[in-house]
């Protein structure tokens, strides 16, 4: 007995949106895809994807409709002039955003009778359909319930809530946790680097090694967070760290490499010592965080 396999449509063409297209064609899942480029398109058709020649078109020919673009401004050029042929679908936005983008285009999709679920990925187009990938969800239960086995094809699915919003929170939760580990780790690289220490050699016999060993750690900070008792279990205090920060940047400095990705940090900590917590774990700079004094950003 053959399943036939339910049809999708993917709206945006990028380098994930192709990684998209081509998990759910090698699932044997009819797919018709839409790229303002539509060139882009061509190595899917060759493998059996259908070209639509509109946006009303794509969104016509399958149920579950899947948006992957550069940003939600993207977004509304290409889905507003559909709007009339939205509702009845499921829409699956996985283009990156905030979570007040989230919720506005889930309310304005919402009105157009179309169901709608906002999602994060946490893969690059490499790793769409390899256990590495994990996508999250938000939003319409109900549509992600009829299409949680279909979404499967991409990688592990977590459903985080009804609330269009939560899928982008996490997503850029992660995100930041990543850039964050990854400005540390271009700075440890410039600052070797600074005596020709070559950068691939000392990052894998080093760097990753040391950046494991302190993932580990986020768990006890996460802990105390949970708690609100900072003071739990220490055993490298925030002084000490302190003086830590302190000959980071100076010797950044003598090495004639830039401190800039550290010294917020650094700021933040020198303020959590002065108001009295110098034997407290770092995971006490969240009280700064949730509170912030300034904002800083392009
Ligand atoms: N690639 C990655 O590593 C990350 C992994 C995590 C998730 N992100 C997000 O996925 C969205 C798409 O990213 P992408 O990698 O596919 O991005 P590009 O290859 O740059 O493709 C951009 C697509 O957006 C289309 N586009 C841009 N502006 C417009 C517009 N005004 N109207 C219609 N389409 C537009 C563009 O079309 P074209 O230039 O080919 O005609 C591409 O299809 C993104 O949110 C990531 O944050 C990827």
């Amino acid at each position: 007995m053959t399943h036939e396999r339910s049809a999708v449509t993917i709206i945006g063409l990028g380098a994930m949106g192709r990684a998209l297209a081509g998990a759910f064609l090698a699932g044997g899942h009819p797919t018709t895809v839409w790229n303002r480029s539509a060139d882009k398109a061509d190595g899917l058709v060759a493998n059996g994807a259908t070209r639509a020649d509109t946006v009303a078109g794509a969104v016509a020919a399958s149920p579950l409709v899947i948006v992957c673009v550069v940003d939600y401004h993207a977004v509304h050029e290409i889905l507003d002039p559909a709007a009339d042929v939205l509702s009845g679908r499921a829409i699956i936005n996985l283009t990156n955003g905030t979570p007040k983008q989230a919720r506005e285009t889930a309310a304005w999709a919402t009105e157009l009778g179309a169901d709608y679920i906002d999602g994060g990925i946490m893969a690059i187009p490499p790793t769409i359909a390899t256990p590495e990938a994990f996508l999250l969800y938000s939003g319409s239960e109900r549509a992600f319930k009829s299409h949680q086995r279909q979404l499967g094809v991409l990688g592990t699915g977590t459903y985080v809530g009804t609330d269009p919003g939560l899928a982008s929170l996490h997503d850029l939760a992660l995100l930041g946790g990543m850039y964050g580990m990854l400005g540390g780790a271009l700075h440890a690289l410039a600052l070797v680097g600074s005596e020709n220490v070559q950068a691939s050699p000392f990052n894998a016999t080093l760097l990753v090694p040391w950046l494991n060993a302190m993932a580990g750690v986020v768990g006890h900070l996460a802990e105390q967070i949970d708690s609100g008792d900072y003071t739990t279990g220490v055993v490298s205090n925030l002084g000490m760290q302190a003086t830590a920060l302190e000959n980071i940047v100076q010797a950044s400095e003598d090495q004639g490499v830039s401190a800039d990705l550290l010294v917020p940090l650094q700021t933040l900590i020198h303020r959590r010592v002065a108001d009295g917590h110098s034997a407290d774990d770092i995971s006490g700079l969240i009280e700064l965080i949730r509170t912030p004094t300034t904002q800083t950003r392009l």
